[in-house]
């Protein structure tokens, strides 16, 4: 299979999650202002919608919306403690929370990065998200993931988040929980493999 991604934006949680599980997978990445691939062709020729992540699989199905990849990647990995199975209530909560991020919070930074959005309009939603990641810092609790000690689906999802509060809210010194959980993610593996992956590890790239 291969991700359709754009170094740091939403396309991070799917390649996180794909490294978690350790699915074999390529990754192509996506210029999201010219719509094109590395090779030149044109990205909406794969996704007419034009955003990312998009995920081909091996039929050559393209599959698109984050929150429905991570699904469709957890169903795959067959492994409950990061997807529980059908019939099994613990998925519901899992997949509520992929909504809510995908909703309530990635939707919203989306409007952050519009270029233009007027202030007023950004004091209003900077206001708002802040609200809603109080309830995620509360929930999170002392973690050290949002369900407790393993990595689930919507783990990944939420740490590309907290990845742009820097640049948007501040930082998360007003979550002490999302913080740890920042650092805490920076040290996995497969987060590391990503960074490294997409050119974002700041070790690297500031050396
Ligand atoms: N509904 C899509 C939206 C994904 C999305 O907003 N992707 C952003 C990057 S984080 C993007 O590709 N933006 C460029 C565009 O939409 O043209 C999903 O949930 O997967």
């Amino acid at each position: 299979m291969k991700l359709y991604y754009s170094p740091g934006a939403c396309s991070q949680a799917p390649h996180i999650l794909l490294h978690e599980i350790g699915l074999e997978h390529d990754a192509a990445r996506v210029d999201l202002r010219a719509k094109r691939l590395e090779d030149g062709s044109d990205y909406l020729a794969v996704n007419p919608k034009g955003a990312v992540p998009a995920l081909e699989l091996d039929s050559g199905e393209v599959l698109t919306e984050n929150a429905v990849i991570l699904q469709y990647l957890g169903d795959r990995a067959n492994w409950p403690e990061v997807l529980p199975p059908m019939g099994d209530f613990r998925r519901y909560r899992v997949l509520e929370m992929v909504n809510f991020i995908t909703t309530e919070l990635h939707k919203r930074f989306g409007f952050l990065f519009n270029p233009n959005a007027t202030d007023e309009m950004k004091q209003l939603v900077i206001s708002d998200l802040g609200k809603k990641l109080d309830y995620i810092d509360q929930e999170l609790g002392a973690g050290p993931y949002l369900f407790g000690e393993d990595v689930k689906l919507p783990d990944p999802y939420l740490f590309v988040i907290t990845s742009w509060t820097d640049k948007m809210l501040g930082g998360l010194d007003r979550w002490p929980n999302l913080k740890a959980f920042h650092e805490g993610m920076l040290e996995r593996r497969s987060v590391r493999n990503v960074l490294r992956f997409e050119g974002l590890l700041e070790e690297e790239t500031t050396t």
